[in-house]
């Protein structure tokens, strides 16, 4: 856990969020500027920075828990049957602002690709 970071505070229960879904490892909560009708953060509860910091063979476990809250949070947002993205920004170029590894959910309309 890192002392400054929102997410850690989030996921401590410090720091206000809509959450959606939780076990032990895992938080999703409400996207507090959503770009769509659902926009849900998945995070580890644990402090990664991002995405090239994490080892999915030595975090397997958790990174299984993460695709399951992925698959969760769809079913609850009701965007399962529909189709949602999945998106992880990574660094400058990828626009990444909260250091704090988290999986987008986006969905509940029509997605284009635009980059
Ligand atoms: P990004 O992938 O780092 O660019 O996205 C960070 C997201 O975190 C962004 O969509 C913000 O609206 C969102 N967010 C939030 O939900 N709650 C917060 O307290 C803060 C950011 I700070």
């Amino acid at each position: 856990m890192s002392q400054d970071c929102i997410f850690c505070k989030i996921a401590r229960k410090e720091a206000p969020a809509t959450v959606v879904y939780e076990d032990e490892d895992v938080l999703a909560f409400r996207d507090i500027n959503p770009i769509a009708p659902v926009h849900v953060l998945v995070i580890p509860k644990k402090h990664v920075e991002k995405l090239s910091d994490f080892d999915p063979e030595a975090e397997r476990d958790l990174w299984a828990k993460l695709l399951r809250a992925v698959q969760k949070v769809a079913e609850l947002t009701g965007v399962k049957d529909s189709g949602y993205r999945v998106v992880i920004n990574e660094g400058p170029h990828g626009q990444q602002t909260v250091f704090h590894l988290h999986l987008h959910v986006i969905g509940g309309r029509q997605l284009r690709w635009t980059m």
